[in-house]
């Protein structure tokens, strides 16, 4: 999978050079590229930013910055390399906006983008980029693009969301996480929230294990497990049950 960041703080996506995604990159599953968008400014003092149309307060990205970088993103100068290797591998990137106005990022659309063979990540500022942006990207390069959100708050921009994003993204593309089994029982791959776990010493500090878990027995305790999930995400995050219950997989404990 290729993964292209457009960010005036390339430095800001240092840490995915580490762990899990930095290993999946030297082992060839990952090809990261960070791109300084102040490269794509052409004036003297390389302004990505002004004065929002209509008054208020912040400044608004400009537009022609980011429609130098994604040209530059998706029609490479003609004979490069760079043109010759991407014509081969996927035609344009899904392009991705973070931002707080966005369609919430679950682990559904993280699967569903995982399969994807290009990503592109636009990393705003300030108040957002100049929304004739987003139809130029659409319109004239045929760009698919989603606006995506990490929840209802607000960040300063896009970087730490983009960071968060490709590592929910980057662990489900085959061979990132060498045990495949830790993605089928973790929390929200059955739309619930995951079981309590614990491990050695048996009794630490006067708390016990639960001893069904020191039993062996597989059935008893993946039933323990289902009821520890069905409790938490009543507790935690009731408004995942409807959901949850729809897929069929809680159901009898939820009668019982
Ligand atoms: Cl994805 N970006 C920004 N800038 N703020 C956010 C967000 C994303 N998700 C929640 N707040």
């Amino acid at each position: 999978m290729r993964i292209d960041v457009l960010t005036i703080f390339p430095q800001y996506l240092a840490p995915l050079e580490l762990s899990l995604i930095g290993k999946a990159q030297r082992d060839g599953l990952l090809d990261v590229r960070v791109h300084d968008l102040r490269e794509f400014a052409h004036d003297r003092h390389r302004t990505v930013d002004d004065t929002p149309y209509g008054g208020g307060a912040g400044m608004v990205m400009k537009p022609e910055p980011w429609a130098a970088a994604l040209d530059a993103l998706v029609a490479p100068a003609k004979g490069s390399a760079v043109a010759v290797a991407s014509a081969s591998a996927s035609a344009t990137p899904l392009l991705i906006v973070p931002g707080p106005a966005g369609r919430p990022f679950t682990q559904a659309f993280a699967a569903e983008l995982a399969t994807r063979p290009w990503l592109a990540f636009a990393c705003g500022r300030y108040e957002g980029i100049d929304e004739r942006v987003y139809e130029y990207a659409a319109d004239d390069l045929g760009l698919r693009v989603e606006v995506v959100s990490l929840g209802d708050y607000v960040l300063n921009g896009g970087e730490v969301a983009v960071l968060a994003m490709v590592e929910a993204i980057a662990r489900l593309v085959p061979g990132v996480v060498g045990n495949a089994e830790s993605l089928v029982e973790e929390s929200h791959s059955d739309g619930l929230l995951e079981y309590p776990v614990y491990t050695k010493p048996a009794s630490w500090r006067g708390r016990d294990v639960p001893p069904v878990l020191l039993g062996g027995d597989h059935g008893r305790i993946a039933a323990w497990r289902r009821e520890r999930s069905i409790e938490r995400t009543v507790a935690r995050r009731p408004d995942l049950l409807p959901a949850a219950a729809l897929t069929g997989l809680p159901s009898d404990d939820v009668e019982g």
